[in-house]
């Protein structure tokens, strides 16, 4: 280990042979002498929390001191002995990064956070998801680079048959993905997403689904605020505020998140073809290669769709993603051009004098 720190607090952050391996090309590039790995485990307006091999450290992260911006479960490099106080000098390759598009007007992702293995999607089994909710948070993590896990969570609040159902349609939606129904009375069902779980680990779904519950029982103590769900409308109000990453004992490392009320898509790319991977293995045997599903002859999904081996739903989802991405997609391309513009403008006021 660098610098003599003991392993086994680094560990408990989710520090692995692959972080010793980029940390020592990290290092190389860094030739200060009293470096620390650290992870990020909060994020504040210019600075953030991090966690050390020798405690936690608040530091300084003015806009634009570190590139990339830390984000949540960063690791970064810490300088000690700086006169100026404790700092971090950069930040190390990214293994993957979870992202949204951005639901306030500028285009710019929003990343939720970095270095993730496994995301948890949690839905509430008594919730009424809509369709291509569960769709929207799978194709987040494929595209994020991380495996996804579904907890059907709450699977006490619905009697049998219909906690079947539920769990049938959310496995119709969730193809490749394991499901797992989960219950905050019965431990066991616990152990079995655990078993699951691999690494740094993040909840998401919607406000109320019972991320904190499920964050607090892999955690084994009432760490994080649980809320009570308005009963009218089934919906929460937003009892977790920040994103939060806390280990567990025995290896993982969880972040409970706020719960995600509008999700933009972002830039899938390939993503999208994985969570759809049933739609996209039919469409293979269409007759036309460019063959949209809706009415050509010789389609292979519309004929799935008619035998039943998928639902029409999956095709509308499929459909409504690839229009928001080719949205978003547009946007993005005319903002950038928009900034590029006013840097350009910029450039040419302050040279005025020295070119005309
Ligand atoms: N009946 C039942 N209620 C549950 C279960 N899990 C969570 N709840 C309840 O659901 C409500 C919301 O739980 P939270 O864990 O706060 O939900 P959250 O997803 O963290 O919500 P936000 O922090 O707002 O995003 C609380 O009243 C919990 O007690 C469960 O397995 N069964
Ligand atoms: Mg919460
Ligand atoms: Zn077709």
């Amino acid at each position: 280990m660098e610098n003599g720190t003991n392993p086994d607090p680094l560990a408990r952050l989710g520090w692995d042979d692959d972080w010793a391996r980029r940390w020592a090309t990290f290092r190389s590039g860094h030739p200060e002498e009293h470096l620390l790995p650290a992870r990020v485990v909060r994020v504040h307006r210019g600075a953030c929390d991090v966690e050390t091999p020798l405690g936690p450290q608040r530091v300084a992260t003015p806009a634009g001191h570190l590139v990339p911006d830390p984000t949540t479960g960063d690791w970064v490099g810490l300088l000690l002995d700086d006169p100026q106080g404790v700092r971090a000098v950069g930040v190390l390759p990214r293994r993957t990064v979870l992202a949204r598009a951005s639901v306030t007007g500028r285009s710019a992702e929003h990343r939720l956070a970095a270095n993730v293995d496994t995301v948890v999607v949690a839905i509430g089994a008594e919730s009424r998801t809509t369709v291509g909710r569960v769709e929207r948070f799978l194709a987040l993590a494929w595209n994020s680079g991380a495996t996804p896990v579904v907890a059907l969570t709450k699977c006490d609040l619905l009697p049998g048959d219909e906690l079947d159902e539920t769990l049938a349609r959310v496995r119709g939606d969730a193809v490749g993905v394991d499901v797992v129904p989960v219950r905050q009375d019965d431990p066991s069902t616990v152990e079995a997403l655990r078993d699951r779980l691999r690494g740094t680990v993040i909840l998401l779904g919607s406000s109320g689904a019972g991320k904190s519950t499920l964050a607090n029982l892999l955690l084994g103590e009432e760490r994080f605020a649980v809320g009570a769900v308005r009963s009218v409308d089934g919906k929460g109000r937003h009892t977790t505020v920040t994103r939060e990453l806390v280990p567990v004992p025995g290896g993982l490392v969880l972040v409970d998140t706020p719960g995600l009320r509008s999700l933009g898509v972002g830039e899938l790319g390939g993503a999208l073809g994985t969570t759809f991977a049933d739609v996209e293995d039919v469409a293979v045997d269409c007759r036309f290669s460019d063959c949209s599903h809706t009415s050509e002859p010789g389609c292979a999904v519309l004929a799935a769709i008619e035998s039943g081996v998928f639902d029409r739903r999956r095709l509308d989802s499929l459909r409504k993603l690839e229009r928001e991405q080719a949205w978003f997609a547009s946007r993005t391309d005319a903002r950038l051009a928009a900034d590029r513009r006013r840097e350009w403008k910029k450039l040419v006021k302050a040279n005025r004098n020295r070119y005309s």
